[in-house]
């Protein structure tokens, strides 16, 4: 479920707003369902907010511009990650960025950025400013911890959740009753691939008391009868408060007479066999792991601070523990070559994974490796300070184009990046040759994770009257 809509459809109806959330994911003809859906309302939509991601841009111009057509007049507020990150990596990339901030002004009224909650009430507002930044603790609307506790649970019934059912996204779980939800925002650390890590407000943690998190698991159970659940927090274990959360899960499954199923993401660096244990007793059966490489030169020059023993070590701990482990694996980092792949597939093929997913690296807005490349001979280039080591990116234009991968790519699929060693196809090879060698035989591999149409682009949107 669309979780950043949810909650800002919780806190407009929270403000005695009527809302109205569309998830457009994975939906074919969005633009015809989002002016089919938004033509319903009565009255009419005096306001339309669209959450975009950089993948989805181009899609969210289309959509933008078919509601300008059809609802002249209405007022329409832009927020997400791409919306925050690519006007925050106008600061350090200004030439860079010009087309993605301007097509963002060019085709919304206001944009917001960071979470929307407390913003996106100001975005209403007759005067409200063309950008509203939400992303500092100094600004107004800035969603800290404190308020996190008090912000109403996202607004499932708006989007009729109980037509909402996911696997715990592993492949060897075929049968579940799984929901996504975030027990924390933000994350201190500063992988180099990752969007927003040059900000410094992004790597604020915020969370709410464990006794807000359970209430929503609770929640969840006894309207919808859900009763696995999926963390979509970066790292559920970034954040030292974990001890509360998993007592609170065991005493609510106790209290309520029913085992409860969950998955999260770990940092194996933060992992302990202690941790790894405490999260097997309170129902974790699923653990995800941004192994990214089995090359430690690999893991060093994407900034990741984890090392292959520290990954190898999890799975271990979860194997013992009885929890399945599923690892991310990324291709393409500065410097990645035949030898540094090699060393991948040897690290695959001892830790025996069940389930694994691969990527091949993109250069985003606010991540090191698109704000800190510098442009040479019309390809950006990011060097690593420890080695030299270097990825090339031709540029995608983010505003233009519909660019990422999930899964195996389709023939036609060209990645944006390179290295010295291996060209784009020689990448996209590479990552066809890990999807057939591990995960062909993962027949029944669930298609998307949970939650989402992740296989497809989408766009959602979020109308409030
Ligand atoms: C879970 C997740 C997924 C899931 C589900 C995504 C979903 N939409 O539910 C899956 C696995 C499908 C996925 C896929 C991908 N993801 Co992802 N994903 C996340 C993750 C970890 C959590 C998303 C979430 O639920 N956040 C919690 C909610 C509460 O926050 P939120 O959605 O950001 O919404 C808040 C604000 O942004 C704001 N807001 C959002 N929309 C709007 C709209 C308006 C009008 C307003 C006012 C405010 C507003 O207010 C909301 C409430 O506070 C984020 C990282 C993160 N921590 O956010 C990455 C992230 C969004 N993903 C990212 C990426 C790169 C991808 C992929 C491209 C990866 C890949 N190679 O395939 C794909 C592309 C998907 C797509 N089509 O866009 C990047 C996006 C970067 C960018 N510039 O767009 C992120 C930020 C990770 C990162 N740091 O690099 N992802
Ligand atoms: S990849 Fe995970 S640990 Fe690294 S910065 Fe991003 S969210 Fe944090």
């Amino acid at each position: 479920m669309p979780l950043g809509l949810l909650y800002l459809g919780a806190s407009a109806e929270y403000h005695g707003r009527r809302a109205c959330v569309v998830d457009l994911a994975g939906c074919p003809d969005y633009v015809e369902r989002a002016v089919r859906e938004l033509s319903l309302l009565r009255p009419e939509p005096t306001a339309v907010g669209i959450s975009i991601t950089a993948s989805q841009a181009k899609l969210a111009r289309e959509l933008a511009s078919a509601i300008r057509d059809h609802f002249p007049g209405v007022r329409l507020v832009a927020g997400g990650a791409h919306v925050t990150h690519s006007i925050k990596a106008s600061a350090r990339q200004p030439e860079r960025t010009r087309g993605l901030v301007s097509d963002l002004h060019r085709n919304y009224d206001v944009l917001v950025m960071g979470d929307g909650e407390l913003a996106l009430q100001a975005a209403f507002a007759a005067d409200a400013p063309r950008i509203i930044d939400a992303t500092l603790p100094s600004s107004e609307y800035y969603v800290g911890s404190r308020w996190l506790d008090r912000l109403p649970y996202p607004a499932r019934h708006l989007i009729g959740a109980s037509g909402y059912r996911y696997n715990l996204g592993h492949v060897c779980i075929n049968e579940s009753n799984a929901v996504n939800i975030i027990s924390q925002r933000g994350c201190p650390f500063a992988c180099r691939f990752c969007a927003g890590r040059m900000d410094a407000s992004a790597r604020l943690m915020r969370r709410p008391s464990a006794a807000h998190v359970l209430g929503e698991i609770k929640q969840l159970y006894d309207t919808y009868g859900y009763t696995d659940f999926t963390f979509y927090d970066d790292e559920l274990n970034a954040d030292r408060g974990l001890g509360p959360l998993l007592a609170g899960l065991i005493d609510l499954q106790a209290r309520l007479e029913h085992q409860m199923r969950f998955r999260c993401f770990l940092r194996a660096d933060l992992a302990t066999h202690t941790q790894i244990r405490a999260l097997a007793k309170a129902g974790f059966v699923v653990i995800a792991i941004g192994a990214e490489s089995g090359s430690e030169r690999m893991l060093t020059n994407m900034g990741k601070r984890v090392t292959k023993d520290q990954n190898t070590r999890v799975i271990e701990w979860a194997r013992s523990a009885g929890i399945y482990t599923k690892a991310i694996i990324s291709i393409g980092h500065p410097g990645e070559s035949p030898e540094t792949l090699a060393e991948t597939e040897r690290w695959l093929d001892a830790v025996q994974l069940e389930d694994v997913n691969f990527t091949i690296v993109s250069a985003l807005p606010s991540s090191c490796y698109y704000d800190g490349a510098v442009r040479r001979g019309g390809v950006w280039v990011y060097t690593c300070p420890e080695n030299g080591d270097r990825l090339y990116d031709f540029g995608v234009n983010w505003a233009e184009t519909v660019h990422f991968i999930n899964g195996a790519p389709s023939a036609d699929y060209n990645p944006s990046i390179y290295t010295d060693s291996l060209s784009p196809s020689d990448l996209a090879s590479w990552h066809r040759y890990f999807e057939a060698k591990y995960k062909a035989h993962h027949d029944a591999e669930p298609a998307a994770e949970p939650g989402t149409g992740a296989t497809k682009p989408f766009c959602a949107v979020h109308a409030i009257h």
